[in-house]
């Protein structure tokens, strides 16, 4: 492969290309595009590339998905030459991947980090992308690529007196780099999603009193992480190329079971098998890998008898763990399908709340009234803590978009168009009224429901084959048209209407986010459907597009 190629990009030119973002689908957009020969930037607003791992450096942090799947296809050499050495890889080692991957594509030199794009504006009379950055410099291009990140956005937090809190802050998405010791000091973790789930225990270790703050409880299966078996990854290096391909054609991704590889849904419904039958096999995923029940039958997201007997096996399951069983009623979600809501992995998380050194205070009936000087109210009671951290979640999907100033044609703008409705997308991927300007991963796409690095890959080979066509005219612009789009929301609606995750408050549905449009954020059809409709949108061309 030819490292040599570079972006020939001098200062003021107008360039090709603009790539915000730097985590896998910046990198993988900026070494795909710089490999077409189109002139490119890109900018990170972290110290350098990573993205979402870059920021999330909170202790327990890993991926959730099998690290031979998370992981690139483009590059053999690549996939050749790296190897992991855990199963589900921890954060640090993922790192230590994407700068394996930006070192030996160079790809660091076409990226100006520690800089956020702040407004991105369209002029229709040069049909470029004018885009401004903190620093308050701009750079304009024909062609914007946003790979900004589904999770992103830290949410923003109203609790009364945020601010005056006396001890130590922390946010999960926004953890230092130096070594945080916790140790000798009270500490409060406020969010039990799958980050909370995932730091929790690091925590109790460590501290001399540490008070969850809970206000719905998660449903988590262990994670079953373990060192790589060399004679799997070997395997797994054979036939790489096979391994992608058939996840490729898997409806929501790969499915590895006790190292063995399969792809491809369950044909068996959980209620047509009899109660001994299905604890077993329930069993036998909770023993062999993270999210195995998603593909335990093909029911279980679909139909609420069916997906209840997943909860009571996991509801059995943590009754067992927990030795208070009103702590363990606490920790037992009643009020939501299981998988409606981001499956956590956990390590050690039931058995934490175990130990004498910590406490669960649900803040379900009574939310947390305000944090003070001291620590955290609740129901009049004062929590005193010399550290509070808060793992409370992301604006998903759209909020890495709706932060940044864009304004298209007739100067619409982005954040006003989501806002009452939700986000309008075609296939995920453009906007009408805002030419030549794609996102990945982006709203209504198949991200969070999908191997998310295929997903970007995928896209990102889509996003430059249009550029290519376009390129020998600098005139031409490309954009969705408002049916194109009105059909894509209809078609995502009716993908997840044929689920039980609209029933449930989750990120999927926005509904996380106080005041945002509560409708289905990610493409549910699958990816296979998902690849033949990008590529029937091509075929189409002349009447999804302007
Ligand atoms: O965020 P979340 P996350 N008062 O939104 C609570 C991915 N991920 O960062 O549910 C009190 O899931 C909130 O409570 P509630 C993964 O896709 C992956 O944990 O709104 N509590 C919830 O408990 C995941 O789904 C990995 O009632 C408040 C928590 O904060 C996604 O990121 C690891 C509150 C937020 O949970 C997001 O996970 C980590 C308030 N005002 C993350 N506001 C892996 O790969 C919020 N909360 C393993």
């Amino acid at each position: 492969m030819d490292t040599s190629k570079s972006s020939r990009v001098k200062p003021g030119d107008d360039l090709d290309v603009v790539i915000v973002g730097a985590g896998f689908s910046g990198l993988y957009a900026l070494y795909h595009v710089r490999e077409m020969g189109f002139s490119v930037l890109g900018y990170d607003d972290g110290g350098d590339v990573g993205g979402t791992w870059y920021w999330n450096r909170y202790p327990g942090a890993r991926v959730d998905n099998e690290s031979v799947e998370y992981s690139f296809s483009f590059s053999p050499e690549v996939e050749q030459e790296w190897s992991w050495s855990e199963r589900y890889a921890s954060q640090p080692e993922l790192l230590r991947y994407f700068d394996f991957v930006a070192n030996k594509y160079d790809l660091r030199k076409d990226f100006q980090f520690n800089t956020q794009i702040k407004s991105v504006t369209f002029s229709e009379s040069t049909n470029l992308w004018t885009l401004r950055t903190d620093h308050g410099d701009a750079v304009s291009a024909r062609f914007v690529i946003l790979a900004t990140g589904i999770l992103s956005a830290p949410k923003q937090l109203d609790f009364p007196g945020l601010d005056t809190f006396g001890g130590n802050s922390y946010y999960t998405s926004r953890w230092p780099h130096e070594p945080v010791d916790f140790s000798g000091q009270g500490v409060g973790v406020i969010g039990t999603g799958s980050t909370g789930v995932q730091l929790i225990p690091h925590v109790a270790k460590v501290a001399r009193h540490l008070t969850v703050f809970q206000r719905t409880p998660s449903y988590a299966v262990p994670a079953c992480n373990r060192p790589v078996d060399p004679e799997f990854q070997d395997r797994v290096k054979a036939q790489y190329a096979e391994v992608r391909r058939r996840e490729s054609l898997a409806f929501q991704g790969g499915v590895i079971k006790n190292d063995e590889i399969t792809f491809g849904l369950p044909q068996t419904s959980a209620l047509s098998v009899s109660a001994e039958e299905r604890e077993a096999e329930y069993e036998r995923c909770w023993n062999s890998a993270n999210f195995t029940l998603y593909w335990s039958y093909n029911d279980v997201l679909t139909d609420r008898a069916a997906n209840e007997t997943v909860a009571e096996f996991v509801r059995a399951k943590i009754r067992a763990k927990v030795d208070d069983p009103a702590v363990a009623e606490l920790l037992i979600p009643t009020e939501y399908a299981i998988m409606t809501k981001r499956l956590c992995a956990e390590i050690g998380y039931y058995e934490t709340y175990n130990r004498d050194n910590v406490s669960l205070v649900s803040v379900k009936d009574t939310p947390i009234e305000a944090i003070t000087h001291t620590g955290v109210q609740v129901a009049g009671r004062k929590y005193e803590l010399d550290s509070l951290i808060f793992a409370t979640g992301f604006d998903a999907m759209t909020g890495a978009v709706t932060n940044i100033d864009i304004e298209g044609r007739e100067g619409r703008q982005i954040r006003e168009e989501w806002a009452t409705h939700g986000p309008r997308t075609y296939l995920g991927l453009m906007s009408n009224g805002f030419p030549n300007l794609f996102y990945v991963s982006g709203p209504s796409s198949p991200a969070a429901l999908f191997a998310p690095i295929m997903l970007a890959e995928f896209q990102i080979r889509w996003i430059v084959a249009r550029m290519q066509e376009m390129h020998s005219d600098p005139k031409r612009t490309l954009e969705p048209t408002t049916a194109a789009e009105q059909r894509w929301i209809e078609q995502s609606k009716e993908a997840a209407d044929r689920t039980l995750l609209p029933q449930t408050d989750s990120w999927y549905m926005g509904a996380n986010i106080p005041g945002k449009p509560r409708v289905i954020q990610a493409y549910m059809g699958g990816f296979v459907n998902y690849q033949h409709l990008c590529a029937d949108a091509v075929a189409n061309g002349s009447k999804d597009f302007v």
